[in-house]
């Protein structure tokens, strides 16, 4: 509805230019890098200038180095926006973009995103919080925008999709889903290949690690709250780098009777970034919100403005205790 006539600005800007600049969020994960690389190449595909980036430390996740398209890859500081439109991809707002906001909203900016609180900061807007995933919403472009879907791009288009829907798991999944992932496999995808590359793929430090995080987690029955901590000391001891522990996190989620999960990560400044998730029936996307964060229902994260893990950790159960929530109160 809203959205069609947003697809007709956003397929006019597309078709009027011949360079683009295809931009994720800071700390990308298989979702933003999969839209980022999978939109990009459908454009040089079609003839367009591509470039590729996201914000320092410009890290690319080693399980997501298999993908297609890091030719167009370019660190934040060397992208070069002049006669180039931007497009935004899985940004909820143009903060995400960090060192990169200023120049790619002083171009026309096509903003392309499933966070349901995206602030609505391109010149056109395909935002669909019921939507599975960006990937999912840059497939239904290619038609709008003249682009073909070529099995490369397919490949980072899908991987969007196994990456943002648990595997085709959470509750973001819907038929639709299934029938576009579909689609992406018609159009070329070795699905099990993704699978290896994206979950067989750890490195043996990192498995230790998890035994680590696993052996310390707390649970606390009351909240319905399972929670583990990295340290900067536990990155280093191990081997770890911290962009290989998004999917920490998961192993947590396995507990029989768990509400809520936290997992909090010391940041190299001090900082504590705390992610979580939660079963359907606790809204945490509010409560990063609250936090200065942002997210999805079940999949949010904020950095924490208290210092050190027990810190934040009380902030995070004080909220929590305060909003009234509680497995007794279901
Ligand atoms: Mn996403």
């Amino acid at each position: 509805m809203e959205m069609t006539s947003e697809m007709d600005k956003a397929a006019a800007i597309v078709k009027a230019a011949r360079r683009a600049v295809v931009l994720g969020h800071q700390f990308p994960d298989g979702d933003a890098i999969g839209s980022v690389l999978g939109l990009g190449l459908m454009l040089q595909d079609a003839g367009y200038h591509v470039q590729a980036s996201w914000a320092e430390p410009f890290d690319m996740p080693q399980k997501y180095s298999f993908l297609p398209g890091s030719g167009l890859l370019r660190r934040p500081g060397e992208v070069d926006f002049s006669g180039a439109i931007a497009i935004a991809l899985d940004c909820a707002n143009e903060k995400r973009l960090e060192e990169l906001k200023e120049r790619a909203l002083a171009v026309p900016l096509v903003n392309i995103d499933h966070h349901p609180d995206n602030t609505g900061f391109g010149a056109a807007n395909l935002t669909d919080p019921l939507a599975s995933s960006t990937s999912q919403i840059v497939y239904s472009t290619a038609g709008p925008f003249g682009l073909e879907i070529s099995a490369d791009v397919a490949t980072c288009l899908y991987t969007g999709l196994v990456t943002d829907t648990g595997r085709f798991q959470f509750s973001n999944v819907t038929a639709d889903t299934l029938r576009i992932a579909a689609g992406l496999i018609d159009c070329g995808v070795d699905p099990h290949s993704v699978y290896e590359n994206v979950y067989q793929s750890d490195s043996l430090n990192y498995l230790r690690l998890s035994g680590e995080v696993l052996c310390s987690s707390v649970y606390e029955a009351d909240l319905g709250l399972i929670y583990g901590y990295v340290s900067q000391a536990d990155l280093e001891s191990f081997g770890v780098r911290m962009n290989e522990t998004e999917d920490l996190i998961d192993n947590l989620r396995t507990l029989r009777g768990h509400h809520i999960v936290a997992l909090f990560k010391e940041q190299p400044d001090g900082r504590v970034r705390v992610s979580l998730r939660s079963r359907s029936d606790v809204d945490i996307g509010t409560l990063a919100r609250s936090f200065g964060g942002g997210g999805h229902r079940v999949a949010a994260g904020y950095t924490s403005s208290r210092n050190g893990f027990g810190e934040a950790l009380d902030e995070l159960k004080d909220k929590i205790i305060a909003s009234g929530w509680g497995p007794d109160t279901r």
